[in-house]
This record gives structure tokens, C-alpha cells and sequence, in this order.
């Protein structure tokens, strides 16, 4: 008898906690839509002020409620870099409106010099995926165009891409470059290779990674800055931050995006070295710092809100433990002063770069997290940055950098890639997993994402 009434306690427990389990499932998917709506308003409120106060030009200044371009001359870079969000949002007018302007409007030849790296992941990896998801070949011609004019930067004796390229004329500048400008060109290149049949493209941006990952020192790491006529590196620091940070990105992706074996093996003889020289141990917690890139030495024990990347990178090659440990530390970051500043000095807890320019790294980190773990955690996390991320960061008239994290005085700069990617992860984080088949693409470094159909 107390067998059969233990038995009676213990089955009605077990439909109690599955009842209560299934509404907290059910209380956090309902969560989850409100959260992904929010997100959506709010980047209509970034994209409705740039469509009122600069419309046509490639970007806005959300303080100033003016507009401004990059190179004096619009290159369309807000329109071209969000229109996938758009998408992917389905403001379905606003992504037509975006559409229309892109492909009346767009030109290439133009004598201006621009940067190769900036030009290729937002304008370049923007129309691309903006063809894969409308089929609309307008987009490849422009696509294919832009490329062509590129092409030029990759005259070197090295193969190492030039810094700048004239669009008009084919003329290049800038020999000093680093990693992340010469190689992280692949996937967008070579998508273009597979779409339009020309392997000119996927062979010169392919030989600029190997050329990269060909200079790496005895110990296997790469430096901050190279010389692209002699192939010298100007600069020794190693670290996995800007000027590096999608250089690693791509070997990886290029991987997965085309099957090529050797970015494969390029990716396994480098990452072991970055855990090796770069990772850094304090309070228990896991960072990864600079090394000289000759000797090994710590040279800094800094972290910043670019290398917040990393934890997504990890976690797209199946190591989680270092990815989970990895947000760990930027979430840290982000919480010192309520929102991330560019760069901390995680030894001391100092900030040493104050500014934050709405950038994505640690959202992606977030969304990359929750991908593959459905940890509630991820979620939780997203809410608390995307709260933070409005409440210091939305004007009247937009979304605003800041100047300084500690004070929150804002900034009158929007970078596209805030629409791009901050946004679009973001949603993406809150939004069903229908939203997007995330194993059927590979998003490029400004988070466009490019089919896996090759
Ligand atoms: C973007 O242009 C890209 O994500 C790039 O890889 C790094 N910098 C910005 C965002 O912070």
C-alpha cells in the first residue's frame, strides 16, 4: 500500500513539473515573440529615419538628422547592407522601396578610391545575399560589376590585396593592410565565382588568404599589419581583434561555405595556436589577449567589443566550452558600465577605449549561443543587452553611437552595420527558428547570409 501511494506522489509530481515545464516553455516562447516584435519596431525606427533624413545616401547622422557618404559620392550603403534584414523582418514594402533604389540608382563606375575589405563584406556580400533571397538578377549584375572593378586591388607581387582600389580607373593605394583586409574576401568572392561561372574571382581572393596564412610566424600566428608589395609584417602584435579577428573567421567559413580542405587545414593549424599564445586565464575567468607573434609574449591584456566574435566562431566549429566561458567574459564587459566599451583591459577591469559604435559581435555571440545550446540563458542575456542597447543608444531620430560608455554621451554616427547585423542578430536571437534555416547559410562578416549550395 504506501508502495502504490508513493508511486500515486511521485507520477502526480512528475505531471505538475511537466505542466509547469511546458508553460515556462510556453511563457518564454510567447516572451520571445514580444521580444523579436520590439525589435522589429525599433529597427523601423532606424530605418524610417534614414529613409526621412537620408534617403539615397549611404548613411545617416542620427544626432544631426543629416546624411553622409563615404566617399563624397553615395555607394548606397545602408540600403544595400539592410536590405536582407529587411527581408528577413518582412517589412516587405520597405525591403521593395530599398530594392528599387538599390537597382536604379546604384553605380559603380565611379572615380573614387574605395576600401577593398569594406566595400566587399558590406556592398559585395549585400547584394549577393540580397540575390540569393529575391532571385532578382539585377542584383548579380551589380554584384558581378563591383567585383570586376575590384579586382585590381589584387595586383600586387604578393597577391596580398591593396588597401584601396579606384572603382573608375583601376588604380590602387595603401600597401600597409593586415589579415582581416586580405583575408576576408573569400566568401563573398567566391559566392560570386559560383553564381556568375567565373573562377577568377574565388582564385584571387583564395590566394590572398593562403598568401596571409603563408606568412604566419614559426610559432603560427599572424600580425597586425603586412606589407602587400614586399609581404613583411609592419606590425608583430597578434591578438583576435580588429584587424585580425575575420581573417580567422574565414578560414573556417570558407570551410563550411565551399568544403575547401585547405581552409580547412589552414583553420587547423591556426586555432590551436590562438588557444595557446592568445587565451588568457584571470580569476577563473577566460579572455584572449595579444601576443608578439615572434616571440609569444603577452604584450597586452586586452578584450574589446570586436572580439566579442569569437564565442560565435567557436561555437560554429563544435567548441562550446570555450564559447560558453568565452560570453561569459564579454557579458562581464558588457555589465561594468551597462552597456560594452570598444576596449577593456580585463587584468584591471579598466576601460581604454570608451566608445561604443553600435556594434554586433557579442549579439552574434549571443544568437550563435543560443543556436546551439537553446540554453534559456542566451535569451535572458539578449533581453538585457537589447534593453541597454535601446535605452542608451535611440534618438528621436534613429539609433546613436556612443562617444563614452561610462558617461553615455552619444555620438552622431549610425554605421550601416548596425542594420546589417545588430539589429538583424538581434532578431534573429528572439524570432522562431523558422525565421531563418540557419544551417542552410553562412553568414559573411557583416552577417549576410550566403546559401550553402555549393
Ligand atoms: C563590421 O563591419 C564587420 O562585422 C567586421 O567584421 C567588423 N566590424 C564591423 C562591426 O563591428
Amino acid at each position: 500500500m504506501p508502495d502504490r501511494i508513493a508511486l500515486i506522489a511521485f507520477l502526480m509530481a512528475a505531471f505538475v513539473a511537466f505542466a509547469m515545464g511546458g508553460c515556462t516553455k510556453s511563457r518564454q516562447g510567447e516572451d520571445a515573440q514580444q521580444l523579436a516584435a520590439r525589435v522589429r519596431t525599433e529597427f523601423l525606427h532606424a530605418w524610417n529615419n534614414y529613409e526621412r533624413y537620408a534617403w539615397g545616401h549611404d548613411a545617416l547622422r542620427p544626432l544631426s538628422k543629416i546624411a553622409h557618404d563615404w566617399y563624397g559620392q553615395s555607394l548606397l550603403m545602408t540600403p544595400v547592407d539592410a536590405l536582407d534584414t529587411l527581408i528577413l523582418m518582412r517589412l516587405d514594402g520597405e525591403a521593395e522601396r530599398a530594392r528599387s533604389l538599390i537597382v536604379s540608382d546604384l553605380s559603380f563606375d565611379r572615380d573614387i578610391y574605395v576600401k577593398n575589405f569594406e566595400i566587399t563584406i558590406r556592398l559585395l556580400g549585400g547584394l549577393l545575399s540580397g540575390y540569393e533571397l529575391t532571385g532578382d538578377q539585377r542584383l548579380l549584375s551589380l554584384a558581378e560589376d563591383l567585383g570586376n572593378r575590384l579586382m585590381p586591388a589584387f595586383n600586387s607581387p604578393t597577391g596580398l590585396p591593396y588597401g584601396y582600389v579606384n572603382l573608375h580607373t583601376g588604380q590602387i593605394r595603401d600597401a600597409v593592410t593586415n589579415p582581416a583586409e586580405t583575408g576576408t574576401l573569400l566568401l563573398e568572392f567566391g559566392t560570386l565565382s559560383k553564381l556568375t561561372g567565373k573562377p577568377v574571382f574565388y582564385e584571387k581572393a583564395k590566394r590572398a588568404l593562403v598568401e596571409t596564412f603563408k606568412r604566419r610566424s614559426p610559432l603560427g600566428l599572424v600580425g597586425q599589419s603586412i606589407n602587400v608589395d614586399t609581404g613583411a609584417w609592419t606590425n608583430t602584435d597578434s591578438h583576435i581583434s580588429g584587424g585580425i579577428d575575420s581573417y580567422y573567421e574565414y578560414l573556417w567559413k570558407c570551410w563550411l561555405l565551399f568544403g575547401d580542405k585547405d581552409c580547412r587545414d589552414m583553420w587547423n593549424a591556426s586555432i590551436p595556436v590562438v588557444h595557446k599564445y592568445l587565451a588568457d586565464e584571470i580569476r577563473g575567468e577566460l579572455w584572449y589577449g595579444h601576443a608578439d607573434m615572434q616571440t609569444g609574449k603577452r604584450t597586452e591584456t586586452t578584450y574589446g567589443a570586436l572580439d566579442a566574435f569569437f564565442p560565435a566562431l567557436l561555437a560554429l566549429s563544435g567548441d562550446l566550452k570555450r564559447a560558453r566561458r568565452l560570453q561569459a567574459s564579454s557579458f562581464k564587459m558588457w555589465n561594468l558600465h551597462g552597456i560594452e566599451p570598444e576596449t577593456l583591459d580585463y587584468k584591471t577591469m579598466r576601460v581604454v577605449a570608451g566608445s561604443y559604435h553600435l556594434r554586433p559581435e557579442i549579439v552574434e555571440s549571443t544568437y550563435y549561443l543560443y543556436h546551439y545550446t537553446g540554453d534559456p540563458e542566451y535569451r535572458q542575456m539578449g533581453k538585457k543587452m537589447f534593453d541597454d542597447f535601446v535605452k542608451y543608444c535611440r534618438t528621436d531620430s534613429g539609433y546613436a553611437a556612443l562617444a563614452d560608455v561610462t558617461s553615455k554621451q552619444q555620438r552622431d554616427e549610425m554605421e550601416s552595420f548596425a542594420l546589417a547585423e545588430t539589429f538583424k542578430y538581434f532578431y534573429l536571437l528572439f524570432a522562431s527558428s523558422e525565421t531563418l534555416q540557419f544551417d542552410k547559410v553562412i553568414f559573411n562578416t557583416e552577417a549576410h547570409p550566403l546559401r550553402r549550395a555549393w
